[in-house]
């Protein structure tokens, strides 16, 4: 069960590690997000437009501090409330990867379309 919250959101990401990042949207408004780190420095970060959804462009960034990290999803200035789950990849103790999807609703009807966002990162890259 996933409760909603509003934006920003915590994920933690172990230092070195390469995450993927995908991002659509589903609406007609702009919708952006932002990956920012412990230091509030901007890592990642991207916006569109379009419904389908549309599917924006990857990206990647490499978590050079490790640890937490607060992802933002906005609907113009306004923050989204985001739906969120967390899956990890686990075989013999070792994470070989770890994924974060979101979710979220840029206004009140709830149905939350209006975008989707993932966040993966692995252990072994190269
Ligand atoms: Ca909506």
């Amino acid at each position: 069960m996933s409760i909603p919250q509003k934006s920003p959101v915590r994920i933690t990401i172990p230092a070195g590690k390469t995450a993927i990042v995908n991002f659509a949207t589903n609406s007609s408004a702009k919708e952006s997000f932002r990956i920012t780190d412990s230091n509030g420095k901007e890592v990642c970060s991207g916006a569109g437009t379009g419904t389908g959804p549309k599917v924006q462009p990857s990206q990647t960034f490499v978590a050079e501090a490790g640890g937490i990290y607060k992802v933002s999803i906005d609907s113009y200035d306004t923050p989204n409330m985001i739906l969120d789950s967390n899956s990890s990849m686990v075989s013999n103790g070792i994470v070989y990867a770890q994924s974060y999807l979101f979710i979220s609703e840029d206004a009140s009807d709830n149905d939350y379309n209006d975008t989707f966002l993932n966040i993966s990162w692995f252990q072994n890259n190269g």
